[in-house]
């Protein structure tokens, strides 16, 4: 039987390059192993279930949910190779997660660095649903018994609760769940444009959606934070810092490396170094830009990979219920 990977992203807007760089580029790894190279059955989600843990506009929870199914589709996820679905239309995900509460302390909850930042960005929103989300994505990872998860290293803690998880589910019951590890990427942690903390959806300034355009990345480009352009050594933080990290990733290590050089010699000019890394991230965008748009104008196409997706993803999902079930008494 083939290894197996999963991940998701949440509904909660457009994609940036965080989760683009951080996540679909590693699950388009794993989609796409090169010839010779190991070979994955590969599931990815739209989490809309872990975007009701966070403060959410209901009504717009339904079309969020598709941007991200056609953010997949664009960014090269394919549905003849991987089985692309919508986290909720799988309801054994919840009924799983409910079974494996019940080997998680909730102190163990309480301690994780995720869920503290959370209740400190929402502090009256500090609901039950936001303790239980790593329990419920150990759930959508073990549930497939998923070895590989492309995600972040700001997904790191809660994929060890998965295996501290499947590790005492397989010790107490005898079931046969195997520890997920992350599969990382060279983009794993993408900083801030405002050059503190990480890009993230929620905080206004921080990112570049998968869809903006040329124009648009200039501008942000432009935003970012700088200094003179020389210095005795590479900043280590800060907005310069993001600059050469983006530019290691769009342009390449040597192009950064120049730079980084001429930082700290004759020094740089970010008049001329700001446009170019926005047209390199646009040349990547550019073509998904394209593809999203032939996807948008095909809403039945987009509606038959959701529908085939959830009934691929349901029928190995309910066999692994049905399993835990047996060993727990409950079957
Ligand atoms: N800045 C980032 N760098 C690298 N990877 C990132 N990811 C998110 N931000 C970065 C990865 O993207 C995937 C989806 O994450 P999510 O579903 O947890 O989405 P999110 O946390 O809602 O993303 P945001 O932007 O951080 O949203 P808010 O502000 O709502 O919390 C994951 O693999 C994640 O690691």
């Amino acid at each position: 039987m083939k290894k197996r990977v999963l991940s998701g992203i949440r509904a909660t807007g457009r994609l940036h390059l965080g989760n683009y760089l951080g996540a679909v580029r590693g699950m388009l790894e794993l989609q796409n192993p090169p010839t010779g190279g190991p070979n994955y059955e590969t599931l990815y989600m739209v989490a809309d279930l872990h975007a009701i843990t966070t403060p959410y506009d209901p009504k717009k929870l339904p079309q969020n949910t598709r941007e991200v199914i056609l953010d997949y589709l664009a960014a090269g996820l394919d549905p003849e190779k991987s089985i692309l679905f919508v986290q909720s239309q799988v309801p054994e995900h919840t009924e799983l997660a409910f079974l494996l509460s019940s080997v998680v302390s909730i102190a163990r909850m309480q301690h994780l660095p995720t869920y503290k930042e959370k209740v400190t960005q929402y502090p009256k929103e500090n609901t039950m649903a936001l303790l239980n989300y790593p329990i419920l994505m150990a759930s959508d990872i073990l549930i497939y018994k998923a070895d590989k998860v492309p995600v972040g290293i700001d997904q790191e803690p809660h994929l060890e609760v998965a295996r501290e998880i499947a590790r005492k589910m397989n010790s107490k019951f005898g079931t046969d769940f195997p520890e997920p590890t992350r599969f990382a990427t060279k983009g794993e942690y993408i900083p801030s444009l405002t050059g503190e903390g990480k890009m993230s959806k929620s905080i206004e300034g921080s990112y570049i959606n998968l869809t903006d355009d040329l124009n648009t990345i200039k501008d942000k480009i432009a935003r970012v934070p700088t200094d003179s352009g020389k210095g005795v050594s590479v900043p280590k933080e800060g907005g310069v810092k993001v600059l050469f990290d983006l530019i290691g990733l769009f342009l390449g290590d040597e192009r950064r490396d120049k730079y980084q050089n001429q930082y700290t010699k004759s020094g740089i000019k970010y008049s001329e170094l700001k446009p170019e890394l926005a047209e390199a991230i646009y040349k990547e965008l550019g073509p998904i830009q394209k593809r999203r748009e032939e996807l948008v104008n095909d809403p039945k196409y987009v509606d038959g990979v959701i529908l085939d997706g959830a009934k691929k993803a349901r029928k190995i999902a309910s066999r692994t219920v049905g399993e835990a079930k047996k060993k727990i008494g409950l079957l």
